[in-house]
């Protein structure tokens, strides 16, 4: 594994690069996950300015020691407080440096800053909207990022198996998400990587449900889906188990949504294009007979953020590499009767993929 200093500088090494070949001779980054690549830096409420040169770190007083213990090689500026604010501050710099082209990050500047921005810059600089400039960077996970990620992943499982006795007839889902939560800090998480979803019996068939006061009744599926955050990185993992024997038809579901999620991990490799990989999962599903009940995309990419690219769904071009780290996740949710979910993240190879959650996936009866 290559040492922080070297992993950091590859990284700005290649936000640089892009600056180059888009004209940039400043770039402003406002995405904090984005910061946090290309800085280390933990907290909030902070900026980078990077220019063809020189490298600046804007913050406020709140966070300027820790900046200091957790980045290196950036000129450390302070904005708020004692010190004019964030627009006054980066323009500034701009006109110190005689910057002519600055990008911002059009998905995270809000147009109130673009605003006073454009008010406070000089005439000669012009401000450039882009996308993805660390987002491209980001998409191939080092060696130590995996590592994080795995472990985060590892968490995942040991809380799953860990909760799992505590279900019963009688508990609340707000119960099994509290629990889900509780375990998965005191396993060395950060905290969770999303709201946690716990859907059970009807509720099933809201892909997105969070934990209500419903209490579980013999019969019922439940789905959990959840993650863990180590070290900034996340997991992401959904099972659905069976309070009590299932009857037939929640026999069928489950088996045609496992059979469809591992035809996607026999599918996910280096080179396949994220919307052919749905549609491969998705004939599973159609073939049985309930395409139009499954609503959403396959997957999506994992790391500093929940969701980030690859996304992997009907429209996605976006070509897999090796390195991603990405979700599989279909899913059938009926209506009135419930649904169910099985996903887990998986680390896209030259080959295949290799699956980083392993909680089993035959249908649990409790
Ligand atoms: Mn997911």
């Amino acid at each position: 594994m290559t040492n922080l200093t070297e992993t950091m500088e590859l990284r700005r090494s290649r936000v640089l690069k892009g600056m180059e070949e888009q004209g940039l001779d400043g770039l402003f980054l406002m995405g904090e996950a984005n910061i946090r690549y290309v800085s280390g830096f933990t907290g909030g409420d902070s900026y980078v300015l990077f220019t063809s040169k020189k490298r600046f770190f804007i913050t406020d007083s709140r966070y300027t020691e820790q900046v200091e213990q957790e980045c290196f090689s950036f000129e450390i500026v302070e904005h708020r407080g004692n010190s004019p604010g964030l627009e006054e501050t980066v323009a500034r710099l701009c006109n110190e440096y005689h910057i002519k082209k600055i990008g911002f990050e059009q998905n995270f500047l809000t147009y109130e800053i673009y605003e006073k921005l454009s008010r406070a810059l000089e005439e000669k600089t012009n401000l450039v909207p882009v996308s993805g400039m660390v987002e491209e960077a980001r998409l191939v996970k080092d060696e130590g990022e995996i590592a994080l990620i795995r472990k985060a992943a590892e968490i995942a499982d040991e809380t799953f198996t860990y909760v799992l006795g505590l279900i019963k007839p009688g508990i609340k889902e707000k119960d099994i998400e509290i629990e889900l939560e509780y375990q998965m800090k005191k396993n060395g998480a950060s905290g969770t990587a999303f709201p946690t979803i716990v859907a059970s019996g009807p509720r099933g068939s809201l892909p997105h449900a969070l934990p209500s006061q419903r209490v579980i009744k013999q019969g019922d599926f439940i789905t959990l889906d959840f993650g863990a955050v180590y070290q900034g990185y996340c997991s992401d993992i959904t099972r659905t188990v069976c309070v009590g024997e299932p009857n037939q038809k929640q026999k069928e579901i489950y088996h045609i949504v496992l059979e469809a999620q591992e035809k996607g991990l026999q599918s996910l490799r280096a080179g396949i294009m994220g919307k052919d990989a749905d549609k491969l999962v998705r004939n599973v599903i159609e073939k049985a007979g309930y395409g139009s009940y499954f609503g959403h995309g396959l997957g999506h990419g994992v790391g500093l953020e929940i969701h980030e690219e690859p996304f992997l769904n009907k429209r996605s071009e976006k070509v897999l590499t090796s390195g991603a780290v990405v979700t599989v996740e279909p899913g059938i949710y009926l209506p009135n009767w419930g649904g169910l979910r099985i996903e887990d993240t998986v680390l896209v190879t030259q080959k295949g993929c290799e699956t980083l959650t392993h909680s089993p996936k035959e249908l649990i009866v409790l």
